[in-house]
């Protein structure tokens, strides 16, 4: 009996199988169901044609498609809202932090 082969597993027995990435926040859910929505043929992703409805994702198409493959997929909307919202909570940091921008002439 060769001792090569031992049928154990070679991955180390980590206790937490990836329990952070399964809890699923409530903009995520959010994000994911209007994501469905949106993907008339349910192919996973989103078309061109299928934010053509929505001026304002359709204007925010090119950037969320970053592999240029000319569809958005989730990952990418995802990215994306990550983006989108690193940039606003700076811009609102940065606001709070300039008191001297008071709208008084
Ligand atoms: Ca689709
Ligand atoms: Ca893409």
């Amino acid at each position: 009996m060769p001792p090569a082969t031992a049928s154990a597993p070679p991955a180390p027995a980590a206790s937490t199988p990836a329990e952070s990435q399964a809890a699923l926040t409530k903009g995520e859910i959010k994000a994911m169901r209007e994501f469905k929505m949106l993907d008339f043929n349910g192919d996973g992703k989103l078309s061109r044609t299928e934010v053509k409805l929505f001026p304002r994702l359709a204007a925010a198409f090119d950037d969320a498609d970053t592999d240029k493959d000319g569809y958005v997929s989730y990952e990418e909307v995802r990215a994306f809202a990550a983006k989108y919202r690193a940039e606003r909570d700076q811009q609102r940091a940065a606001q709070a932090a300039a008191p001297a921008s008071s709208p008084r002439p």
